[in-house]
């Protein structure tokens, strides 16, 4: 029986004696990845005091320099993860090219893609930002680890998961047997089990979108949203709109909650703004592993093989039955469109 309260390391032990298939030879690499967040979470819960310890970027009251915190936490990452000798190689958002272990460090078989800091526009009010991680079997044989190992396609993810830093720190991830919640105790500097197996509802009544985009989006989408707005006891609708403007907080709401996260293609983006491998592909694990779905748009996000580190792509993610219905409005195929169609046989220019 998994107990409450059991420590991150104690429950992936555990996890590891039930399920020995699963999990066991990379328990270091999330082992290390919690160590890192907690690094990370010391810095971001201070960052509200900046002005009053030295400007972001600048130069302390010590006259130490004061690092950006979204390249803190790629620092943090790159060097814990590096010099544990489990990984071929990792990529960063932060970084064009993959970034391969230092020189003189051994090389091993896993291979981790994250967004260290997401979000982290938001960190000056204060506002939850995330780190995203996915960690992957290495393809290449020997030797350091190749672009190659890193552009692999979601459904071959061995782990993913994020860490929220906010009101309390979060770590959140999968190992494709559920997925399990974490909440960070600082006096014991501890991640405490607290959401085991979470199960995201089927449908939910939240939608979250940068809705300032609504006219650079195609008709499939906007009549979505229009939809979504529209009022249908039945169906639960108006749904409420709920936009933090950073993944992993909304996400992670939406888990919870129920509801559905879009970030769609629009005129001036057409793959979207999100990327791949580090931001889409580790959520969607996460969300179909709770019982959600994650689409383009067209395929299973967890299908799409990268062809570069930092590919975007259009994002529906969330409940299971909002994707669903999401995508159907895209294609054009859900009921409301064919009803509109033959009440209006007449196709109009939309808005
Ligand atoms: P970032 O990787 O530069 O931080 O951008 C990603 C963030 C996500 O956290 C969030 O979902 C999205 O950008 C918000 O974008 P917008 O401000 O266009 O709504
Ligand atoms: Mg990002």
């Amino acid at each position: 029986m998994l107990q409450r309260a059991a420590t991150l390391s104690q429950f992936i032990l555990q996890q590891e004696r039930e399920f020995p298939h699963a999990t066991g030879e990379f328990t270091g690499v999330l082992t290390d990845i919690a160590l890192a967040a907690k690094m990370i979470n010391r810095e971001v819960t201070r960052a509200g005091l900046v002005d009053v310890l030295g400007y972001t970027g600048g130069v302390n009251v010590q006259g130490e320099r004061v690092q950006k915190l979204d390249v803190f936490a790629h620092e943090t990452i790159t060097r814990v993860l590096g010099s544990t000798g489990q990984l071929a190689v990792l990529a960063s958002e932060e970084d064009e090219d993959i970034v391969p272990v230092p020189e003189g460090q051994p090389v091993g078989k896993y291979v981790v893609n994250f967004d260290p800091l997401d979000g982290s526009s938001n960190i000056n009010a204060n506002v939850n930002i995330g780190t995203i991680f996915s960690v992957l079997p290495r393809v290449s044989r020997a030797g350091g680890g190749t672009l190659a190992d890193c552009l692999q396609p979601g459904v071959r993810q061995l782990c993913a998961g994020y860490v929220m830093y906010g009101s309390s720190t979060m770590l959140v991830y999968t190992t494709g047997n559920g997925v399990h919640g974490f909440t960070f105790e600082p006096s014991i500097g501890e991640f405490l089990l607290s959401h085991s197996r979470i199960r995201t509802p089927r449908r939910g009544r939240i939608y979250s979108v940068n809705e300032g985009n609504y006219y650079k989006w195609n008709d499939g989408v906007k009549r979505y949203v229009d939809w979504v707005k529209s009022d249908d006891g039945e169906s639960g609708r108006p749904y409420s709109s709920r936009y933090v403007g950073s993944l992993v907080a909304d996400f992670h709401r939406n888990l919870l909650y129920g509801g559905i996260f879009l970030y769609p293609a629009d005129r001036r983006n057409p793959n979207g703004k999100l990327r791949v491998l580090y931001e889409a592909a580790p959520l969607a694990f996460v969300a179909e592993q709770a019982g959600g779905a994650a689409s383009d748009g067209h395929r299973r996000i967890l299908e799409i093989v990268p062809e570069t580190l930092h590919q975007r792509t259009p994002l529906f993610l969330g409940s299971s039955d909002d994707v669903e219905a999401c995508v159907e409005f895209i294609q054009g195929r859900h009921p409301a469109v064919s009803q509109e169609r033959r009440a209006d046989p007449e196709p109009r220019p939309r808005r």
